[in-house]
């Protein structure tokens, strides 16, 4: 018996995933959408209240709710007995207000009611501000500005000052609610609020999801009382210090013993952000390690040893949790996007768009694009506008490459702040299917590509950490790369070696492009 659960309490839903490390395999998946089960009891769309102005928040008891909910579906699968260990994984940035009754709620759930129905008074607001919140701009300036400016905070805590980020919503609410803030006893991320469901007992955050607030020291991975006092005052005393990843928080709470059969030594695990969770769900614990996600943004996670910072403050730094390493999480917005802007402009389906790509060759005789088909996050662009240079824009097949190659480009170029040589990437996401685009990656990173799926990294990555965290404790030791080897596989026969005859063509392109986007950026 060697079952481990791993939770995935998103923005849309909570899924859940459990594995088999005896059999390398996943037994079960299962999940609960917010809107199709609780749309009219919380009001929500997507899973989320749009407050106005900016303000996007959900209803922490909606989380608790579908917990029980997504629970009776896998105990009556008989599927909880046997785990023995459960981690999880939330979506980053959101707060979570307790009041002073929340801790002896917790500790003493009974099996007869639901978790709603018990926590209802145990919120000093009743709705957390969530990552999609754009609302706090003027205290990131603030916050930012009581450390010692953008640059300190950024050494400090790994990033500057982002809207979504924890810190700036706490002290939006101290701004706006003084006396909400006075009575609030613990703040909580989403990922501790729920895994303190599951223990009984106020839970710390992981170092992994603290990373996402602009108030831990990244390096120390502890908070950063200067960032602190930035923040709100008093807010040293309504955090839990900040937990190792890895290290085990107690017993499940008797009431899900009681109400779903798990064994009474079932262990919890801290839970995690979904971005640091997902990199252990990639199988991402050696540093140089890379995966990029094809979607409508391209989503490039990176594995490092260190933690450094680009100087721009472009992607996102988070410790990861595998409790050594660090993770880059860098958002292109003009993915399939892009793609999809250059396929319909020259009136092409997917496969005229591959012939295309087939027909033309690397390098494009010098022809580039800036593909910001889009405003960009990274760069940093605020107006949508694709640029050419030695590019005709009659001509379909030096189009498709262009972007292809761009693409590419801008995510060596981007990812060089982390000064990790890339050893490998793992690609994933619709086009990921398209191996003439592999390839181009392969040639400009000069490294394998390979494709991979994974149904629910997050929620996969919160299992393997359960069975690493649970194994440490019980055996005195847990490998990584042996704990995420058997659920991280690439498709076989999907590696693409990158093509040696290439590399001097994309290094002098690299340096092109570097200096198509300085002068158009500045
Ligand atoms: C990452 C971020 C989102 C959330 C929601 O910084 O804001 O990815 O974690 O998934």
């Amino acid at each position: 018996m060697s079952k481990y659960l791993g939770l995935d309490s998103s923005t849309q839903s909570l899924s859940a995933t459990i594995i088999d490390t005896d059999t390398g395999s996943i037994v079960a998946e299962d999940s609960v959408n917010y809107d199709a089960h609780f749309a009219e009891t919380y009001g929500v769309d997507n899973g989320v209240l749009n407050l106005g102005g900016g303000q996007m928040h959900s209803p922490p008891l909606m989380w608790a709710d579908a917990l029980d909910l997504l629970l009776t579906g896998l105990r009556d699968r008989g599927l909880l007995g046997q785990v023995r260990a459960v981690a999880g994984s939330g979506q980053q940035h959101g707060t979570v207000y307790l009041n002073e009754t929340a801790a002896p709620v917790l500790g003493s759930l009974q099996a007869s009611a639901s978790l709603s129905e018990q926590l209802k008074g145990c919120f000093s607001r009743a709705t957390a501000p969530i990552w999609m919140d754009t609302s706090t701009g003027a205290q990131c300036g603030q916050i930012e500005e009581g450390v010692g400016g953008r640059d300190a905070l950024l050494r400090l805590t790994g990033n500057t000052a982002f809207e979504r980020f924890s810190g700036p919503q706490i002290r939006k609410f101290w701004q706006d609610d003084p006396e909400g803030y006075e009575r609030t006893a613990c703040v909580c991320l989403v990922s501790s609020f729920v895994a303190s469901l599951l223990a009984g007992r106020l839970v710390p955050v992981d170092a992994g999801d603290a990373s996402g607030t602009n108030l831990m020291d990244i390096r120390a991975r502890q908070w950063a009382p200067a960032a602190l006092e930035a923040t709100a005052p008093g807010l040293a005393s309504r955090l839990l210090p900040v937990a190792a990843s890895h290290q085990v928080v107690g017993p499940i709470s008797p009431y899900f013993v009681a109400k779903y059969g798990f064994a009474a030594d079932c262990q919890i695990l801290p839970f995690s952000g979904d971005n640091p969770c997902s990199l252990i769900g990639m199988g991402l614990v050696t540093p140089g390690q890379v995966a990029l996600s094809l979607g409508t943004s391209d989503t490039l996670f990176a594995c490092m040893a260190e933690a450094r910072t680009s100087a721009t403050g472009e992607g996102a730094l988070f410790a990861s949790p595998d409790g050594a390493n660090y993770m880059a999480l860098i958002c292109f917005l003009n993915g399939s996007l892009a793609r999809e802007a250059v396929r319909d402009q020259y009136g092409l389906d997917w496969d005229g768009f591959s012939a295309a790509l087939a027909g033309t060759t690397p390098g494009n005789g010098g022809g580039l694009m800036l593909p910001y088909f889009d405003a960009e996050i990274v760069p940093r662009v605020e107006r949508a506008g694709a640029v050419r240079h030695q590019l005709d824009e009659s001509d379909a097949a030096a189009n498709v490459r262009a972007v292809i190659e761009a693409q590419a480009l801008s995510s060596r170029l981007h990812s060089e702040w982390m000064g990790v040589p890339i050893q490998s990437l793992s690609v994933t996401g619709g086009a990921s299917a398209n191996s003439g685009i592999l390839q181009v990656f392969a040639d400009v990173h000069g490294c394998p590509v390979q494709r991979f799926q994974t149904p629910n990294a997050a929620a996969l990555g919160a299992a393997l950490r359960a069975c690493h965290g649970e194994t440490l404790a019980r055996a005195g030791s847990a490998d990584w790369q042996q704990t995420v080897e058997p659920f991280t596989r690439p498709e076989s026969g999907s590696t693409i070696e990158p093509d040696a005859s290439h590399a001097g063509t994309y290094e002098a392109l690299l340096e092109e492009y570097r200096q198509l986007e300085i002068r158009h950026l500045g």
